[in-house]
């Protein structure tokens, strides 16, 4: 039986990343006077890897040939890491990001019916906190009773390892349980934890492999602008997100 929705937060929450996490990033190298700079195609290529502190690593490695690291490279890369998320918090209360279509829809209604809320993402915990207040409700991180974020597991997404750890706290198993996901890495994290998956994409994610979705979406929909399915030519499945369709999905479980 559904017990708990388990949530990805950026690019399924929200659109985070290229007007979010991106120039946040940039405003940290500006301010330690790095001449990086990630336009938007750039992100794209750079999100292949998850986590802030790894994909700017992964720049440097990729990208950067000419870059001389100094010394305590891996505690600029840090410092860099806290500047960034500040810029992101500061951008979030400023009144930056909206949710996607459907989600507090769907949180609203999931949290009417006595169904536990929960988050497993590779960003940073701050961001999480931030977003929910800021783009939910006041009291959005209440709604949650496990947040799973960031470093508390050593291996990020794709790993399954941010997913195990959220099912631990719930005290669940992957079967009580459905995941939103938004990305390859991201689902590959999900379903290596054993979790039903929902996929929304968006504009970076749309030509990832989903495969083992349950459905792959458009977004999660709202009664006047309904999702299109996009893992199957037929049925042209559209509507909204809501909890009979996820149990018409999963099966009287
Ligand atoms: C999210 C990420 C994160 C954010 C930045 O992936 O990859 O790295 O881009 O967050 P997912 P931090 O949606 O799959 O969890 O800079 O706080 O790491
Ligand atoms: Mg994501």
């Amino acid at each position: 039986m559904l017990k708990a929705l388990i949530f990805d937060v950026d690019g399924t929450l929200a659109d985070t990343e290229r007007d979010g996490h991106r120039p946040a990033f940039n405003a940290a190298f500006r301010e330690y006077g790095l001449d990086w700079d990630w336009d938007a195609p750039l992100y794209g290529q750079l999100l292949a890897v998850t986590g802030g502190k790894e994909r700017m690593k992964y720049y440097v490695e990729r990208f950067r040939p000419d870059y001389v690291k100094p010394a305590g490279f891996d505690d600029l890369v840090a410092e860099l890491h806290k500047a960034k998320t500040r810029h992101y918090t500061r951008m979030l209360a400023e009144g930056g990001i909206p949710l996607r279509p459907g989600v507090k829809r769907l949180l609203t209604e999931a949290r009417g019916a006595g169904l536990t809320l929960a988050v497993a993402t590779t960003t940073t915990p701050e961001n999480v906190i931030a977003l929910l207040r800021h783009s939910l409700a006041e009291d959005g991180p209440d709604w949650f009773a496990v947040i799973a974020a960031g470093d508390i597991v050593p291996a990020k997404k794709p790993a399954p390892d941010i997913y195990v750890w959220a099912l631990e706290k719930l005290g669940l198993t992957p079967d009580q349980c459905l995941a939103f996901e938004d990305s390859e890495n991201g689902i590959l994290s999900s379903r290596g934890a054993g979790l039903p998956t929902v996929v929304t994409v968006n504009d970076y994610t749309r030509d990832h492999d989903f495969s083992g979705a349950l459905a792959v979406l458009s977004d999660l929909g709202e009664a006047d602008a309904p999702y299109q399915r996009l893992d199957k030519a037929e049925p042209a499945e559209k509507g909204v997100v809501d909890l009979a369709r996820i149990r018409g999905w999963m099966g009287p479980g």
